[in-house]
């Protein structure tokens, strides 16, 4: 028989099996830190991590979950080949890959017949996005397709350059940073065949159109378009080529990024865009030059306190660009117009007022585009309402930051991102919990995870600084930042995990400015300046502004501003609050389908290859809660199969459940493991799964089975037992 590539025969195989496994935990560590012996120690934790980094082995399991150190350098163990090694080959029987996990998600969703999803995380920079791509890669390639459904797969790929392009920046953590949240559902039909997409974008960073902290780009795009885009469409949008031309794309004083190829970006998303059904090129590249010029305008101030616009022939290509018209753009970015008593009142900006209105209109225009954008991706993708199809979710987010100022956008990422730590706790709670199977529980851990994540959510949910961010906003008049955070200190003050200045009375010892409050969050502390905090969070555009907008004849823009929403008087939620209830759509999404896990470990702040930091990858293991999964596996049942599942699988191996059972199945599973010798300490069976504690009791069934299906013949599995 064949075994890794090699033709053996079955006592040759078990040899193998038992050599290759010594040698390896010498060498590189154990595969899965199951089987650490001293699985209770964080250093025998990191240094089986440190081992198999140093061998280029990035991938490690706690039992499913697979842990992913990012190597920041290509390796040779993505080809084709790769893929098919990975092919319906079971977990344990092959090195831990991205590959085996989508592949083991893709089996369990067909065979199962539930939705799955892969849930990615870590901090910026550890590799989320590039483990996402690469599970998408691995279901085009390797899923049964037609000439029709490989479209599709063509569509779901090139969907990626183009929403990175628009929703990616380099940033001090990333190169290749996601500035919004996304999570994509790969719909599969019966057979297997991928025949649909969809994906929801999460709260894109839209400040960074305007501004940029030091060594920080804007989005991509506009350096793509700006090196890459040929002569005659430059002359068209009225743009030279040079970055530094471009408020906009000044103020991070980093116009190129050694890492990226602007010009090769460019072309890929040229070629990109039409694959997913892309015919409004020109008015998108319209849009995209009108926000370098809208960054351009520049106000003088005239001597009754009003605004006028100093770039006025810049104004004029604008108008054009945008497709409205340049008078009525020209007051209204340098006038608000009012309505008192039932009657309309125009008022002149001041300088601050209209540098505002032309930094929330830019932002409104790129927003609503990329908006829009992920729209037309679906319309691509287009789900399809399929009886029997099922889907795979990826989601992808913006990993946990800490900058050296933190802002609106940070306490966003990173509420979004300790709402994702708590998720597997939850799922836990809800296997380990199930009747019958964890009576005296062991979940000592499991208090960690409360105490650490539970306060902090109620501080979210209770007196929820998103709903109350939105009171603050509505209170008529003036509201200032720091009103917000006195009443953040009345609300939520008495919580341990968070302090401001007044607060702090000596008890900390880094600083907290008057303008800050901190968050003990699961991934460290974090002080939020609350500066801008409100005008962020109202996210607000002049009514003159949109009504110019929504006349616009490009219909792109059209599109984005519709007039319904000058007539409509309601007052749109605010930012925070939409996130939060997206996010709690979001969750409710996940807690629908069977969870996969990806954590991924940045293995230094340099971005270099080869380097490890031990204290850096020490933080990740902690606030991943690595070790705490780890001892949950070790302590409980670290395999969990809903019987119909186990049963459908294992039955071969059984003369009394082959080839079909007809009693309970609870009954089938007992007698199967029965059969097969299971000891009583090694399973539980619940109301719906049976639970299994060791993974060589796993491994050995899968052998069996394999072996089984070689021969074609009844083994006694017994002998793979023993020696395995
Ligand atoms: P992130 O998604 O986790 O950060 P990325 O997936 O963008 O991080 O990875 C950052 C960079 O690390 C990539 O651009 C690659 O250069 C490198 N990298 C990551 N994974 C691999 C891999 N498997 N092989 C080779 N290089 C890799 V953020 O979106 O900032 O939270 O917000
Ligand atoms: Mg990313």
């Amino acid at each position: 028989m064949r075994y890794q590539g090699r033709e053996v025969d079955i006592e040759g195989r078990v040899r193998l099996v038992m050599e290759s496994a010594l040698t390896a935990r010498d060498r590189v560590g154990v595969q899965d830190f199951v089987l650490l012996e001293n699985y209770n120690s964080e250093a025998a934790f990191i240094e089986n991590l440190r081992r198999r980094f140093r061998e280029n082995l990035i991938y490690t399991y706690i039992g499913s979950v697979l842990v992913s150190v990012n190597p920041y350098k290509e390796l040779e163990i993505y080809s084709k080949q790769q893929m098919e090694r990975y092919r319906g080959v079971s977990f344990y029987e092959i090195s831990p890959h991205i590959y085996a996990l989508s592949d083991n998600t893709y089996r369990a969703m067909r065979t199962e017949r539930k939705d799955q999803c892969i849930l990615i995380s870590g901090e910026s920079g550890a590799g989320k996005t590039e483990a996402s791509k690469k599970i998408l890669l691995y279901y085009a390639v390797t899923c049964p397709t037609n000439d029709h459904m490989a479209i599709l797969g063509d569509r779901l790929l090139q969907s990626n350059p183009v929403l990175e392009a628009f929703g990616n920046a380099k940033t001090l953590r990333n190169d290749n940073s996601s500035r919004f949240g996304k999570y994509m559902d790969v719909q599969f039909d019966f057979r297997g065949t991928p025949v649909g997409g969809h994906i929801l974008n999460y709260l894109l960073e839209k400040s960074r159109v305007v501004h940029q902290n030091h060594g920080e780009r804007n989005f991509h795009i506009f350096y793509q378009l700006l090196d890459g885009g040929d002569d005659d469409l430059l002359i068209t949008l009225d743009l030279e080529r040079n970055p530094q031309n471009y408020r906009y794309l000044v103020k991070g004083n980093c116009p190129r990024v050694s890492s990226i190829s602007d010009k090769n970006n460019w072309k890929v998303v040229m070629k990109a865009l039409p694959v997913i059904g892309f015919t409004e090129e020109e008015k998108l590249l319209n849009i995209i030059a009108s926000v370098l010029h809208l960054g351009n305008t520049q106000f003088g101030e005239g001597e009754e306190g009003d605004t006028y616009i100093t770039t006025e022939t810049q104004t004029s290509n604008l108008a054009k660009l945008l497709g409205v018209d340049g008078s009525a753009l020209r007051e209204a970015l340098t006038h608000k117009k009012l309505t008192a008593k039932g009657e309309e009142m125009i008022s002149p900006l001041n300088y601050e007022q209209a540098v505002s209105a032309r930094d929330a209109l830019a932002k409104a225009v790129y927003g609503r585009t990329f908006t829009w954008l992920v729209e037309k991706i679906n319309q691509s993708l287009a789900l399809k309402v399929h009886k029997d199809s099922s889907v795979i979710g990826l989601l992808d987010i913006y990993g946990f930051e800490v900058l050296q100022q933190n802002s609106f956008e940070q306490f966003c990422i990173n509420y979004c991102n300790e709402k994702l730590q708590q998720l597997p706790f939850v799922e836990a709670q809800r296997h380990h919990f199930h009747p019958g199977v964890y009576n005296n529980c062991q979940f000592i851990c499991l208090t960690v995870y409360i105490m650490l994540y539970v306060p902090l959510s109620r501080v979210f949910k209770c007196n929820s600084v998103a709903v109350f961010q939105d009171e603050e906003c509505l209170r008529p008049g003036e509201t200032c930042d720091v009103s917000f955070l006195e009443k953040l200190e009345d609300t939520v003050g008495s919580h341990p995990h968070f302090i401001t200045h007044k607060l702090a009375n000596g008890k900390t010892r880094r600083v907290v400015s008057r303008e800050e409050f901190r968050l003990l969050h699961y991934a460290g502390e974090v002080n939020y300046n609350v500066n801008g905090f409100l005008d962020k969070n109202n996210d607000l555009l002049n009514r003159n502004l949109k009504e110019v907008m929504c006349q616009s004849d490009n219909q792109i823009l059209s599109h984005c501003f519709r007039r319904e929403e000058v007539i409509d008087q309601k007052r749109p939620e605010m930012a925070a609050t939409q996130f939060k209830n997206s996010l709690m759509k979001l969750m409710e999404i996940l807690m629908s389908k069977e969870p996969s896990y990806v954590r991924c470990i940045k293995p230094n702040d340099a971005k270099q290859p080869g380097r490890f930091d031990e204290v850096l990858v020490r933080h990740q293991v902690k606030y991943l809660g690595l070790m705490e999964n780890l001892r949950v596996r070790r302590a409980g049942f670290a395999y969990r199969r809903r019987f119909e599942a186990f049963l459908q699988r294992y039955k071969p191996l059984c003369p009394e459940t082959w080839p079909n059972w007809h009693g309970r199945l609870v009954d089938g599973v007992s007698t199967l493991v029965n059969h097969l010798g299971y000891k009583a300490e090694e399973y539980k069976l619940g109301r719906s799964k049976i639970f299994i504690r060791f993974p060589k009791t796993l491994f050995t069934t899968e052998d069996a089975l394999e072996y089984k299906i070689f021969l074609g013949v009844n083994v006694c599995t017994c002998v793979f037992r023993c020696v395995v």
